[in-house]
């Protein structure tokens, strides 16, 4: 039976020039046969061999680079408030909070959050969100962000159903902690785990598909860009449509900051009639590490802060300030029907290839650490969507509100465990402060999601309460 199982593969791999992944085939056993079997059936050799040729030109930034100009967006002004814009149809911040109260009372929205990421730089050995990052409770980001998609949903009256992006990686860990936590308290029909595809890491050298193990295929998540796929092929998007869902709020596990189905960004963006909107913050130097949301005959794009040319990043504007300012803040809000139209759509996104180090066994059944790149991995980013867009929007937030990423593990100087929780004790200490208290400057503070989502609602609670001096670390839930 295995015989047959190793001629079929042995004839396929070898018009593929691959047939080294068969090496061990007689040192396995039967299931673990039947294991690389499956993985072997279940790639498209055809598809790598033609990224590994054409890696050089999957995705050409010059031409962006050398057009792009800085996008319309809706501005931020001084105060932190958003009522300036650069767009051509004003759009008044209330109308704009109108329109997103209105878009949640009638269910319209849904939140989508991407982790399906290793966070190999916070050198965390679970699912990041599983990280505790609050100041005082030590909640983790998971909790973080369910309660506050539960808090908006009370707020509307309206379930609002949260989708949560997992990897092979993540996904097991993801599923068994959200549950042993009843899912913070959201209820089992509203929250829609589903897992994301994955890519075979290839040789440099020679395109060849690695093998992590004698009966296992090195396989990484395919991008945050590999939603689209997923989402259609998990039935999330049919789902999601039949309970009248027609926007969904998207981002990234590793911010704490992050204001979850903020009403006046969905407002810019149902007013706009964009399908495709963009949170960005204004960059503080021309090679901050964010992506570049840059406009290219009247189209918007992301270029990473990795492959934009120090000529352009470093432009200026006649009164001192940076040309390419938009720095993406990865959250976005989306159409369904957007969403569905693209995953239709084969070429929707390109592939991006990243050079990475990845351990392997060789043939002779040697396991290789290498101690320079030897790999490349192709991943596809949800933001290369952007272009495909009508009406793209961009809507820019203060970045000490709303973004404070968990990237590096403790001890680095920016955007680590540390640094983060600073931030985000340093942002409700603003809610305390602007609520008429007075704080000590090493009093930590964290506002639960769940007693309040906005320094308004805050300062009514506090206000019953009558806090007026805060000495030690405090925690509002
Ligand atoms: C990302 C953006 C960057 C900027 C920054 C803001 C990319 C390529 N760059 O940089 O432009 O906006 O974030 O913080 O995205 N993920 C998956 N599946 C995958 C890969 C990643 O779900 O296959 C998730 C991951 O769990 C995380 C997010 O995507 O939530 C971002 O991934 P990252 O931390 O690798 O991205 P980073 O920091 O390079």
């Amino acid at each position: 039976m295995t015989d047959n199982i190793y001629q079929s593969l042995l004839e396929k791999l070898t018009a593929l020039h691959q047939e080294h992944l068969l090496a061990h085939w007689d040192s396995l056993d039967s299931p673990r046969r039947m294991r690389l079997a499956e993985q072997i059936h279940a790639i498209d050799f055809v598809q790598l061999s033609r990224l590994y040729q054409e890696r050089g030109c999957l995705f050409d930034v010059a031409p962006l680079a050398a057009k792009a100009q800085e996008p319309p967006a809706f501005r931020l002004e001084h105060d932190g408030n958003t009522i300036g814009n650069t767009v051509g149809n004003a759009i008044s911040r209330q109308d704009a909070i109108q329109a997103g109260r209105k878009a949640l009372s009638e269910g319209q929205v849904a939140v989508l959050v991407v982790a399906g990421g290793q966070g190999t730089r916070l050198g965390f050995e679970h699912p990041k969100g599983m990280f505790p990052i609050a100041p005082v409770s030590g909640a983790t980001l998971f909790q973080i962000h369910f309660e506050k998609v539960l808090a908006r949903s009370r707020q509307y009256g309206n379930p609002i159903p949260f989708c949560v992006m997992t990897s092979p990686a993540t996904h097991e860990e993801t599923v068994d902690y959200v549950a042993e936590n009843r899912r913070f308290g959201l209820a089992e029909a509203d929250v829609i785990t589903f897992c994301q595809g994955t890519m075979p890491a290839v040789s440099l050298a020679d395109g060849k598909t690695l093998l992590a193990a004698p009966d296992q295929i090195a396989l990484s998540p395919d991008g945050h860009g590999g939603m689209l796929a997923a989402l259609k092929n998990n039935g999330v998007l049919k789902e999601l449509s039949a309970r009248g869902i027609r926007r969904l709020f998207y981002f990234q596990v590793d911010n704490p900051l992050v204001d979850i189905a903020n009403e006046e960004f969905l407002g810019y963006h149902i007013l706009a009639e964009s399908e495709l909107t963009s949170q960005v913050i204004r960059k503080q130097s021309p090679h901050d590490r964010v992506g570049n949301i840059v406009s290219v005959d009247g189209r918007l794009h992301v270029i990473e802060y990795s492959d934009l040319p120090d000529a352009v990043a470093e432009r200026r504007k006649p009164d001192g300030s940076l040309e390419i300012w938009a720095g993406s803040i990865a959250v976005h809000v989306m159409n369904l029907d957007f969403l569905e139209r693209q995953a239709d759509n084969a070429a929707a996104l390109p592939f991006h290839v990243a050079k990475k180090k990845t351990p392997f066994v060789t043939p002779q059944g040697d396991l290789i650490k290498p101690s320079e790149p030897n790999a490349i991995k192709f991943e596809r980013f949800i933001f290369d969507l952007l272009p495909s867009a009508n009406n793209a929007a961009v809507v820019e937030v203060d970045s000490k509100r709303h973004f404070a990423p968990l990237k590096n593990a403790s001890g680095s100087p920016s955007d680590s465990p540390e640094t983060v929780r600073k931030q985000v004790s340093d942002y409700y200490a603003e809610w305390l402060i602007k609520s008429g208290a007075t704080v000590a400057p090493a009093a930590k503070v964290e506002v639960s999601p769940l007693f309040a989502l906005s320094a308004e609602t805050f300062a009514e609670k506090v206000a019953k309460n009558g806090m007026t001096a805060v000495t030690a670390d405090v925690c509002f839930r």
